[in-house]
């Protein structure tokens, strides 16, 4: 795969969405970036998430975050029902962007269902293993920015926000669980996920994740670059 799968995670309200929206619009003002672009070496930058990436996923979304409509989802269910949005979203969004060279920035991905399913729901990690294998066909991200914030400082800021979802709506223990998940990822991936403290200003934060991006960019396509 030539293109960069770049992810970002975290509890509820940890500011992914916000943050992924500004790393998108500073890619396209960033003279680097637009250069690789301009050789053709990144035909585009695609901005997804999970759940709810692709047509079915939208549908397969409002199942798992609706309300109760068809009564209480087991955790097994909510386990098959992740996996299944993200063998869709691989199959026709991720896999065929990452072909061409194009970048993915991606809201949410494996990390959520350790954490959400396995820390959070207490489901078999080796089964999640088992399942983000089936589902991602192997395709791991290049950089995940794990937007590190307390669970109950996350809930407070969606609350404020508007009404929670089915999975917000979980008690506090279990964002708690999930946090601790995201913590035990990120010591054990090093490499992969980096940590950053979403505690601060959204500048602050949006300036960190640029600094990042740069450098990845100078260690990704250096010999491309003219700076
Ligand atoms: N899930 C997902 C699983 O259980 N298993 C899985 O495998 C997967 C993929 C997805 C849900 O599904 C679960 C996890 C989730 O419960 P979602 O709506 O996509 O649902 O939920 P989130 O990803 O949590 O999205 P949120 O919108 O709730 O959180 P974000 O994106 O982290 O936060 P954001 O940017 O929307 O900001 C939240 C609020 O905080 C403010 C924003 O303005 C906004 O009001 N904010 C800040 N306030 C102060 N300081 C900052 N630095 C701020 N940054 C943002």
């Amino acid at each position: 795969m030539n293109g960069k799968l770049i992810v970002f995670e975290g509890v509820e309200g940890a500011g992914k969405t916000t943050q992924l929206n500004h790393l998108h619009q500073w890619l396209q003002q960033d003279p680097d970036f637009q250069d690789l672009q301009q050789q053709g070496l990144i035909p585009e930058v695609i901005v997804t998430r999970e759940p709810g990436g692709t047509p079915l996923g939208k549908a397969l979304r409002s199942l798992l975050l609706g309300q109760a409509e068809y009564g209480a989802i087991a955790d097994h269910t909510e386990l098959l029902l992740y996996a299944a949005d993200r063998a869709q979203h691989l199959a026709e969004v991720i896999r065929p962007a990452l072909a061409a060279g194009s970048w993915v920035l991606c809201d949410r991905y494996v990390d959520s269902t350790v954490a959400y399913q396995g820390y959070g729901r207490g489901l078999s990690l080796s089964l999640i293993e088992t399942l983000n294998h089936i589902a991602t066909q192997g395709i791991a991200s290049d950089l995940t920015l794990w937007l590190k914030l307390n669970a109950d400082t996350g809930l407070t800021r969606s609350r404020q926000r508007g009404t929670l979802d089915r999975i917000e709506q979980a008690t506090h223990d279990f964002h708690r669980r999930v946090q601790r998940g995201f913590e035990s990822l990120a010591a054990a991936h090093q490499h992969r996920i980096v940590s950053i403290n979403a505690e601060g200003s959204v500048d602050a934060i949006a300036q960190h994740i640029q600094t990042l991006v740069k450098r990845r960019l100078k260690t990704w396509y250096g010999h491309h670059l003219k700076t």
